[in-house]
């Protein structure tokens, strides 16, 4: 156990992730706590928790309680009760599926309907499986206009090479603490970048110009 998990938080956030079913929610969450990431899809029934300790500014210690709330839980009773006293809410939706970003305008009523006259919770928009860049949908105009016209932070991630998500959700607990991120810190939470050696002959490249002239096979390096 490191000297941070004994110590008790100076705070504690509930942070609720939601959106449509397989979007990649409970892989956003899995990565994030655990390092890991699985192809196989379970589906969430209800909802599922994470707790994962982080500190920011090199003093204080946050406990992140993560909701992970499954989809099919929208228009359901229990929604209602898993959103309510959260300090941050990341809408979560899939780059490569049109309908689960429309259905955000649901999962965003949701949250409203919660809180009522009342302060909203920190909204954050996710698309993730920016690894799947080539089977956009979603173009990336569209989600800044709904970031801003909800007044959302917004993020591209991927729960798969894991871009993005731990600065993802170390900058949603600052939003919310009201501290500044450091230099040092961001960069310590980008990931590293990595080549990943893959077969184009396999791949979206396949179908590229190159390879139609029938030139010779080879392989791509993509940074992730
Ligand atoms: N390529 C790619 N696939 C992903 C990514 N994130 C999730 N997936 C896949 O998408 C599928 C659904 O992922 P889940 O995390 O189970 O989706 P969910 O949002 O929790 O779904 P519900 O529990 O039904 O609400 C799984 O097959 C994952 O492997 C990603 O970043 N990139
Ligand atoms: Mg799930």
């Amino acid at each position: 156990m490191s000297d941070s998990e004994d110590e008790s938080p100076d705070r504690q956030l509930k942070l609720v992730v939601m959106g449509d079913g397989a979007s990649g929610k409970t892989s956003l969450c899995m990565r994030y706590s655990q390092e890991q990431f699985s192809k196989q899809y379970g589906q969430t029934v209800g909802l599922d928790f994470y707790l994962k300790r982080i500190n920011l500014q090199g003093s204080m210690n946050v406990a992140l309680q993560v909701w992970d709330i499954g989809g099919q839980t929208l228009g359901g009773t229990m929604l209602s009760n898993y959103i309510f006293g959260a300090h941050g809410v990341l809408l979560v939706y899939d780059i490569t599926n049109y309908s689960s970003f429309e259905n955000l305008d649901d999962w965003y009523a949701a949250v409203k309907k919660v809180c009522g006259t009342g302060p909203m919770p920190h909204m954050a928009l996710v698309g993730n499986k920016s690894d799947l860049e080539h089977m956009r949908t979603v173009k990336s105009d569209k989600h800044q206009k709904f970031a801003q016209d909800h007044n959302m932070m917004s993020y591209f991630i991927s729960a798969k090479t894991g871009d993005s998500v731990s600065l993802c959700f170390q900058k949603i607990a600052a939003d919310i603490l009201q501290v500044k991120l450091t230099k040092p810190e961001v960069e310590q939470h980008q990931r590293v970048v990595k080549a990943e050696v893959i077969d184009t002959n396999n791949s979206y490249a396949a179908s590229s110009k190159k390879q139609q002239r029938g030139q010779p096979k080879s392989s791509l390096c993509i940074i992730t």
